[in-house]
């Protein structure tokens, strides 16, 4: 294979600590990726993407489904997980076996080999759509790593400390990044900056991440 130079991305996968705990394994879903795309469709013509309301009644830009066993909803009564599609009150879709391969075989590369999602949030940014810096506390075992894959637009995401004041680092996730999230850094707070247009060719004007979460 002959390497690009000028590519922003590296051509080969490679892993990154970003701190204890913390691995970025760029580009560790790009081969996958037009398999976990067909899945999104399948997931999202079930339980459609939803801008969900916080408890403090603002919309969230980012639009939102899930899969697997739990998925994790918020409205005016708060934020949890909860078995059933708000929308529709079905299950949500099942995990496909794809996400759940990924997502372990990730989480063993960043040294975490028992870990087993039974939900995944899948979230939508189009141009215009970020997450504040928040943490990520509502799942039941906290011992347990969250994966992120990200797919599509690239977004800058900020990687804070484990108190809201101390100042984000800046690191941005392309299409097929895979990081993991287990250990000390596992209560980091963390968000994405706002989404800039531009087209990407397998997703089009937006960015999808797939969060994948032991519950409870
Ligand atoms: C660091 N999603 O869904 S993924 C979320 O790009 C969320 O959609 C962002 O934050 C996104 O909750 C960021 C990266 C991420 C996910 C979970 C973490 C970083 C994390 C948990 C702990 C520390
Ligand atoms: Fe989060």
């Amino acid at each position: 294979m002959t390497p690009d130079l000028f590519a922003d991305q590296p051509a080969e996968p490679t892993t990154e600590i970003l701190s204890e705990g913390a691995l970025l394994l760029r580009q560790f879903a790009t081969a996958k990726a037009q398999d976990l795309l067909s899945e999104i469709r399948q997931i999202t013509a079930a339980a459609p993407m939803r801008h969900m309301k916080t408890p403090g009644g603002h919309t969230m830009s980012v639009a939102m489904s899930c899969c697997g066993s739990w998925g994790w909803v918020t409205d005016t009564r708060g934020y949890r997980y909860q078995a059933e599609d708000p929308c529709s009150g079905a299950p949500w879709p099942a995990m496909p076996s794809i996400f759940a391969d990924l997502a372990r075989s990730a989480a063993c590369a960043a040294g975490y080999p028992d870990f087993t999602p039974n939900a995944c949030l899948i979230n939508c940014y189009e141009p215009g759509a970020k997450m504040g810096l928040h943490q990520d506390k509502d799942e039941r075992d906290l011992s347990q790593p969250i994966v992120s894959v990200s797919l599509g637009l690239p977004q800058v995401f900020q990687f804070g400390g484990l108190t809201r004041s101390e100042r984000p680092i800046k690191i941005p996730l392309g299409h097929g990044d895979v990081v993991v999230w287990g250990g000390p850094s596992r209560l980091r707070y963390h968000g994405v900056l706002t989404l800039k247009a531009g087209a990407h060719s397998l997703t089009g004007p937006r960015r999808y991440n797939l969060t994948f979460r032991c519950a409870r």
